[in-house]
């Protein structure tokens, strides 16, 4: 296996910031916008973003949780695996909100679509719009990221490696070929 550094942590740092940028650009009532990370690393980025907007601008931005997973189908062949909700955790109404959903990496798009799902169940948005840190192709439903961290193409078969400080050594991306 091969991995090559695409994202050091100062890359990661400015990535986050010119994104929360963007968030504050593109949404002129900042304070009706709520943040929503999913699980692990996606939680981690939402986080970020909601303290530099408090930093750049001194919003107050909530930030909810979704647990998504991949859960493989014994029954069917064997990369047929389907994201499947395991728990929420947004403990603030999202009726009438501007929700950002956020990722650190979007693939097919199955996580997403999922997301959408739970969102929608929660409650009645007034938008969702979507933020990934790393966009690598492939898509296979019509989801499209509204803030990129970057774009890596990708072959099916490499990883994304993404690592945060808060649960890794250090902030990095790493491409990864098997
Ligand atoms: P995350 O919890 O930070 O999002 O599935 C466990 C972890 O592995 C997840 O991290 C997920 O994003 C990450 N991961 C890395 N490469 C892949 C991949 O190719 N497919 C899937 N499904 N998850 C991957
Ligand atoms: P999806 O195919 O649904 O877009 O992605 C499935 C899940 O796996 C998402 O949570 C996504 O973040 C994660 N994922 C898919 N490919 C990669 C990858 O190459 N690297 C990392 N870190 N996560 C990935
Ligand atoms: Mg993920």
């Amino acid at each position: 296996t091969k991995s090559k550094e695409i994202i050091d942590g100062m890359t990661m740092k400015r990535t986050l910031t010119r994104m929360t940028y963007e968030i504050i650009e593109r949404n002129k009532n900042i304070d009706n916008v709520v943040l929503i990370g999913i699980k692990t690393r996606g939680i981690f980025i939402a986080n970020r973003i909601s303290q530099r907007l408090k930093e750049l601008e001194g919003h107050d931005i909530p930030v909810g949780e979704l647990d998504i997973t991949l859960y493989r189908d014994d029954h069917h062949v064997a990369d047929d695996t389907e994201p499947i909700l395991n728990a929420t955790n947004v403990l603030f109404p999202i009726d009438g909100k501007e929700v950002i959903l956020i990722d650190d990496v979007i693939f097919t798009g199955r996580t997403i679509r999922a997301a959408l799902d739970a969102i929608m169940d929660i409650g009645r948005p007034s938008k969702i719009s979507l933020g990934v840190l790393v966009d690598r192709g492939h898509r296979e439903l019509p989801i499209r990221p509204d803030y990129i961290g970057k774009n890596i193409p990708t072959s099916k078969t490499e990883q994304v490696v993404v690592r945060m400080t808060e649960v890794d050594e250090l902030d990095s991306i790493l491409l990864k070929s098997k």
